[in-house]
């Protein structure tokens, strides 16, 4: 199924999600930015927080007046956006296996390096089957085990949950360590050269990691079978790596992406940019995505308004994408559950229809 850049139809608030849209700029990023001090403060001193989405705000939504708004029945098959993953998504159930995160090698050529990842496959992963792969992108200053390293992103859960209810196949979960520089010293940061690793990944995935799994464990290849999705730093290169790579990825979800694809400037640095406005799109006659999501809350402290203006500057060019807005959600776990949640109810509706 394609879609047309769908401004979603959400379940619930639509409305106050439409008040919440800031306009794109470095005034709303500052106005955002004072409003947000404290928090802000915190996130600044903790990189780690960028990195896997852990942010001050992350326990109000899920609060028991949520949770009981959440309808009690299980999975409903549609493929109508909901703004938060449900609470019977990310529970640990009594009846069902989840799967362990292991950590593992393989050689980079694109960096001459031996480099890590995270995995989590399967609790009855067997060597008898074969799994599609989603490919999980952290944020600035994070690694391999941003993502493994913080269970209250839910991931085991939501996959393990959807897989347990025959909505999606079991799937395996890759975490890489998206950094791929040739200098081991390198370190990250809000200049250019610094940033520059970042924009360099798609050559490690691509040439480097994608092969070592498809040898290593039993997945399933081919677009159909292989998804993508990444939040903030890792949802940028998730959507530079989806218009440069369409063929690759039939799945994919960039969640409160961070500016920097299209020359801008924000609070933290001076973006050169990855590609022109006009580029941002898919090559004429490209195979595109299957679903292509675009997703921020509406309160996120970090990236603001960029995520919209990719959705913006997507629909502008003729590039089918879902977006939608996670209400109250701030740079944090909420949009990475949403986000992951979507995706693979997209993917379970999606292939429900072939
Ligand atoms: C930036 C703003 C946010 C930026 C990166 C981020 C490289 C990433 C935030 C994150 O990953 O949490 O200007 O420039």
């Amino acid at each position: 199924m394609k879609y047309r850049s769908i401004c979603a139809a959400v379940l619930t608030a639509a409305l106050i999600c439409g008040c919440g849209a800031n306009t794109q700029g470095e005034e709303s990023m500052e106005a955002a930015s004072e409003k947000t001090t404290v928090a802000e403060t915190t996130e600044m001193e903790n990189k780690e927080s960028f990195a896997s989405g852990i942010a001050a705000s992350e326990d109000s939504a899920d609060s028991a007046a949520e949770a009981s708004s959440q309808e009690a029945e299980g999975f409903v098959l549609n493929n109508e956006i909901e703004e938060r993953c449900p609470v019977t998504m990310t529970a640990t159930r009594g009846d069902v296996k989840y799967g362990e995160f292991t950590h593992g090698t393989y050689f980079s050529n694109t960096c001459g390096l031996e480099r890590g990842y995270s995995i989590l496959l399967p609790a009855d992963y067997s060597t008898d089957k074969k799994y599609p792969v989603l490919y999980l992108l952290h944020g600035i200053f994070g690694n391999e085990y941003s993502f493994s390293g913080d269970s209250s992103n839910k991931i085991k859960e939501i996959v393990g949950n959807m897989a347990a209810e025959g909505a999606i196949e079991e799937t395996i979960v890759v975490c890489p360590n998206m950094y791929a520089s040739s200098d081991p010293n390198q370190q990250p940061g809000f200049d250019a050269e610094s940033v520059l690793p970042y924009d360099n990944f798609i050559n490690d995935l691509v040439n480097d990691l994608m092969p070592h799994i498809e040898s290593q464990y039993c997945v399933l290849t081919g677009r159909e079978n292989t998804y993508l999705a990444g939040f903030s730093m890792g949802g940028r290169e998730t959507i530079f790596i989806t218009l440069q790579r369409p063929e690759l990825f039939g799945y994919v979800c960039a969640i409160s992406a961070a500016p920097g694809i299209v020359p801008t400037k924000d609070k933290f640095m001076t973006h050169e940019g990855q590609i022109s406005e006009e580029e941002m799109r898919f090559a004429e006659g490209a195979t595109t995505p299957e679903v292509f999501i675009i997703c921020c809350g509406t309160r996120d402290s970090v990236v603001g308004t960029y995520p919209k203006s990719y959705h913006e500057l997507l629909e502008k060019n003729g590039a089918d994408h879902i977006w939608y807005e996670v209400t109250g959600a701030d740079h944090d776990n909420n949009a990475i559950k949403s986000g992951l949640y979507n995706l693979f109810k997209q993917i379970a509706y999606d292939k429900a229809q072939q």
